[in-house]
């Protein structure tokens, strides 16, 4: 069974990714397991930090490493807060205080105006400096809410509208979040090309 180290801290995506991939033959624990220290996200884009997280985790550990690089991109603040999303409202924001910035920010802005879309960047490095790494993206489509609602998911989930499913996602079950979300793209695409890799080395 292929070993992979996930390298996030962020419990929501642990959560997440474990049960996306619950149908690989994959062997997945998270970089905490095994005292894998934060690396300082410096890139400026979703990909570059991904490559870097994905970098860090798999040169600790000695193995491959799968990384989750994602954020909210809101037209009406020009892309905010896009890669900075985890730290919006500050170096330690929860995400209330995150939710909380964001609406204040919106204050104001007519329904058909507060349009926005998660993005997901997912990088597997097979070790540390693979110059060939598995590289997905996936995009969900929505609106921001103007109060937060539900108690599901992680993050902006609470003012995060799914227009196609009526709900904020946070109200979603968790399973059809990982079926229509970002993360549930990207990572489809990314079991897709794992599918092939691993089929090219029988
Ligand atoms: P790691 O870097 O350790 O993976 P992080 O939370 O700092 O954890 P990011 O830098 O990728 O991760 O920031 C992504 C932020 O975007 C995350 O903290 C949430 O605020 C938001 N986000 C991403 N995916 C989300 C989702 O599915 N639902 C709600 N918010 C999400």
């Amino acid at each position: 069974m292929q070993r992979i180290v996930l390298a996030t801290g962020n419990p929501g995506k642990v959560r997440e990714f474990t049960d996306i991939l619950s149908d690989l033959d994959l062997a997945i624990r998270p970089q905490s397991d095994f005292g894998v220290p934060d690396v300082e996200e410096t890139g400026l884009s979703f990909v570059e930090n991904a490559i870097l997280k994905a970098r860090n985790a798999a040169a600790h550990t000695g193995q491959p490493a799968i990384a989750d690089d994602s954020g909210l991109e809101v037209d009406a603040l020009n892309g905010a807060p896009g890669i900075y999303s985890s730290r919006y409202a500050g170096p330690a924001a929860s995400a209330e205080d995150n939710n909380r910035k964001l609406l204040r920010a919106l204050e104001g802005v007519p329904e058909a105006e507060r349009t926005a879309r998660f993005i997901c960047l997912i990088v597997y490095l097979r070790y540390a400096d693979d110059p060939t790494p598995i590289i997905a993206q996936g995009v969900w489509e929505g609106r921001i809410l103007t109060e937060p609602r539900g108690d599901g998911g992680f993050g902006y989930d609470p003012v995060f509208w799914v227009p196609t499913h009526g709900c904020s996602s946070a109200e979603l079950p968790p399973e059809e979040k990982n079926r229509i979300s970002h993360r549930g793209i990207a990572l489809n695409i990314f079991k897709h090309q794992m599918g092939l890799l691993l089929d090219g080395r029988d």
